[in-house]
């Protein structure tokens, strides 16, 4: 590659479009469409006696209600387990709408489609549904003691079970000279998109086929969810995402419920049928993350050096378990951040609530995970008086011992080895950009003028850019445009730049050229999807290796035409020429043209093409004997495993000693997510994770009360950090590029998120001289720990 764009900060091309009031989302489409409306469980745990429907039937503009019953065939089934994994002992998943019982507030029981949303709502208040109600399992405390269950074939409530270990950390630790043990929860929380889940189907009788278009992350999965459900051959569903308002995990689809209804409806009634989620549906009845009940125990010698770490915690997945065990494996294998951790073991209980359901939540498990890593960190560095820096540095894994095998079993079901990072250069970088060695001097400076500060640390390693694959494909046009298709979809991530960068690059032509389409399943029909951090790796290289397939193409033909060998060619801003002779150059048009076989001199690029064909030879192109038509190629990319980025964050917070409250006053980044396609956009996905960290840490939580109504279900009680309690974030990276893929790339987009818990926990503690060992953490919490402290 030349370079010249790979790692440059060009500014997202996708923004002036989306920031001027262009975007065009789901809601912005199917303006004639039928509007469905769901009417949802006011209880938790309840059993479902008779539902009536008659009263809704006859509301003026009311199209179709139904139930369960009205569910024909497979989707009237249970929704699929999407990540099965061995340690699920028992599965079981909701049906898109409620078949007798309901596990959760929100929980989906019939669909109304109307001809406006006004009207189905309306409707839904006519739908009388009697219930048996059940005593609920709400938390983790309830879910544990198991008096009451969730699903009677869930003894235990409990989902899925797992115990890992390298070494024998009991024994490790029963010989130490010093433990520690450790309670660190997280509470339930959600992320926030400013879209909420959106669909829209259309049934096209004429051709016989299903168009959805949807704000999902995941275009080729809901479109073989929605075949397999609705019985339809794949090739008669089409998937499309237009603009969407962020995802950050809640939008992989297994399918929802909604999305199933709503296109069995438009199938169904030969029409197009749509669902907006509002905020409280979202709230109600999306998807949660992040709570757990976490226990420690860690053994180390006088220096720090941890000998052995057991940890034992239990996961809250919700009523049911589409999604699996990603959360609670990812907690398990990738607490163990930049460390040698000889002997460990961990132990996992996921288990049932009747609450909402879990599904990945940018960071995934991580940022529970580093919490329990880095407080142990931390509380070693105090109980031995150490530095808490010198603590982390002297467990580090070393550059030189790369590749490193953790010893444990990563979520893609291949073995933990990180292929890269320099976790010494990471941490002194880190210490130089917040000032480290100098903070004793500001915090005295600080308590002369009254205040308490604190300065806190949190490292991670991030398994990102897992497979199994992505593909890319590049097709030029005659005129010269580059057209790109990948199949993972876009929230945000600015991927219509980053990939454009990567070909530009490739083919040596000038960015404006270059227009890439993600998430179409008739552009591009095998994919997994973007979550995990995934794309940057995998439809990066596959778009790098397409272009690299096209580029061979175009030397190739340009070598037969300029009469040069291919390697005394060169391309220099879309042009092909003999090197050391400018003016002897072809256009990748031109080559498109020449690989047409019927090539008439419609536009200018055609009748220049033709100085290097005079002859009008209708059978055969002139191209090398054997090219296909067309100047386009495709190519996958495969990862042979994770790609490992790391991180190490610092925080400097000030705490009120007469509030308490937490102010952030410095907030510092070093990153490593190998070679970097664009900084900007990295800093950018850095920041916007950092945001959501800083919420997770001081603001967000999920609050039920005893029979399980979600007390905070509005943006009014739902904290969520604004611009003004966001703090600057000063980034600096590392670049250890990955030796695993051609462009050395790691993923970058949840790495904000994964250590703010931590790192903000960290530095209240420094402040406050107590230990922090919950998130997140308000005011009043901090002021009511204040007060527990000081009586003793
Ligand atoms: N990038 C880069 N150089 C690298 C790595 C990444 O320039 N070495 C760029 C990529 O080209 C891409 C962006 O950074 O433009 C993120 O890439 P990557 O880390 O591969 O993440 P994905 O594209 O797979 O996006 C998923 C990730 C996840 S898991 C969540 S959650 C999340 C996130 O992205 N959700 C987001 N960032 C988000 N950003 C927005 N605006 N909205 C969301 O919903």
């Amino acid at each position: 590659m030349s370079g010249k764009l790979m790692g440059a900060s060009v500014q997202r091309r996708e923004d002036p479009r989306l920031v001027s009031g262009n975007g065009r989302y789901t809601d912005d489409l199917g303006p004639g469409a039928l509007h469905a409306a769901f009417v949802r469980s006011p209880h938790a745990h309840a059993r479902i006696r008779e539902i009536h429907v008659d009263d809704a039937l006859h509301v003026e503009g009311v199209i179709a209600v139904w139930t369960h019953d009205d569910l024909h065939g497979a989707s009237g089934e249970p929704l699929p387990m999407l990540l099965p994994h061995p340690s699920i002992e028992n599965p079981v998943t909701a049906h898109a709408l409620a078949n007798g019982e309901v596990n959760h507030v929100g929980e989906a029981i019939a669909m109304v489609v109307a001809t406006d949303r006004y009207v189905a709502e309306d409707a839904c208040q006519r739908i009388l549904v009697d219930y048996d109600v059940l005593p609920p399992v709400i938390g983790l405390e309830q879910a544990r003691e198991a008096t009451r269950l969730v699903h009677d074939t869930a003894p235990g409530n409990i989902g899925a079970h797992l115990v890992q270990s390298v070494g024998d950390a009991p024994a490790a630790i029963e010989d130490a000279p010093h433990v520690l043990e450790l309670d660190l929860n997280f509470e339930r929380s959600a992320c926030m998109p400013m879209e909420g889940k959106a669909v829209l189907a259309r049934w096209d009788e004429s051709d016989q086929k299903l168009r959805v278009h949807s704000s999902t992350q995941t275009a080729t999965g809901l479109r073989a969810a929605l075949a397999a459900k609705l019985e339809l051959p794949l090739s008669k569903v089409d998937v499309i995402t237009p603009d969407v308002g962020g995802g950050f995990g809640v939008k992989i689809n297994h399918p929802w419920p909604e999305e199933l209804c709503v296109a069995a409806a438009a199938l169904r009634l030969n029409t197009e049928v749509k669902w907006i989620e509002d905020r409280r549906e979202h709230f109600i009845s999306s998807a949660h993350e992040r709570g757990q009940i976490q226990k420690a125990r860690v053994g180390f010698d006088d220096q720090g050096h941890v000998l052995g770490l057991d940890v034992t915690f239990w996961h809250d997945h919700g009523a049911y378990l589409p999604y699996g065990v990603i959360v609670p494996l990812n907690t398990s294998v990738q607490l163990v951040g930049p460390y040698k951790l000889p002997n460990y073991r961990v132990e996992y209980f996921s288990l049932y609530t009747n609450t909402v359901i879990v599904t990945p939540y940018r960071g995934a498990g991580r940022p529970q995970g580093v919490f329990i890593m880095e407080r142990s960190m931390d509380a070693i560095a105090d109980e031995l008086g150490l530095d808490r820096a010198e603590v982390r540095s002297r467990n580090f894994i070393q550059p030189e011992e790369m590749p490193w095998d953790v010893g444990l079993i990563f979520q893609d079901g291949r073995p933990t080895i990180y292929d890269s990072g320099n976790f010494p250069a990471s941490l002194d970088k880190l210490k130089a950009l917040v000032g480290w060695d100098d903070f004793e001097n500001y915090r005295e400076q600080a308590r002369a003028e009254g205040r308490t500060v604190g300065l806190g640390i949190g490292c991670y390693v991030e398994g990102t850019g897992i497979g199994p694959y992505e593909g890319g494909h590049i097709q030029v046009e005659t005129s010269g445009r580059v057209n790109v298709a990948t199949g993972v979809t876009t929230q945000g991530q600015g991927h219509q730049t980053s990939f454009a960068q990567i070909v530009a690059d490739e083919l040596g032509v000038p960015l404006e050229d270059v227009h890439v389409t993600t998430g179409d399943t008739r552009r591009f029909g095998y994919s997994v999807g973007t979550f995990a951090s995934r794309a940057a790796v995998t439809s990066g290289s596959a778009v790098h290796l397409a272009a690299k397939k096209v580029k061979e193409k175009a030397l190739r033909i340009a070598s037969q035409s300029l009469e040069a060998d291919p390697e005394d060619l060169e391309i220099v801003d879309g042009f092909i020429r003999i090197k050391g002779d400018p003016e002897n150059k072809m256009s990748l048009g031109m080559i498109s043209v020449l690989s047409n076989p019927l090539r008439y001199a419609f536009d200018e690029t055609a009748r220049a093409a033709t100085q290097f064909s005079p002859v009008q030879d209708l059978s055969k192109p002139p191209v090398p004997d054997g090219e296909e038509p067309g100047l386009e190629g495709k190519d996958y990319y495969s990862p042979t495993g994770a790609t490992f980025a790391n991180g190490m964050h610092a925080a400097i917070v000030e705490t009120d000693p007469e509030t308490a409250d937490i102010k952030i006053l410095r907030y510092c980044v070093i990153h490593d997510c190998g070679r970097m396609i664009n900084p900007l956009i990295v800093e950018g996905q850095v920041h916007g994770g950092v945001a959501q960290g800083v919420g997770g840490a001081l603001y967000e939580r999920m609050v039920y009360d005893d029979s399980g109504q979600l007390l905070n279900a509005s943006f009014m009680d739902f904290l969520m950090p604004f611009a003004t309690e966001v703090p600057h974030v000063e980034t600096d990276h590392l670049e250890t590029p990955s030796p695993s893929n051609p462009l050395g790339i790691k993923g970058a987009g949840e790495a904000g998120t994964i250590p703010a818990s931590a790192v903000i926990a960290s530095a209240i503690e420094d402040a406050e001289g107590f230990p922090i060992t919950r998130m997140p953490i308000s005011p009043h919490e901090l002021w009511e720990l204040r007060r527990r402290h000081a009586r003793g």
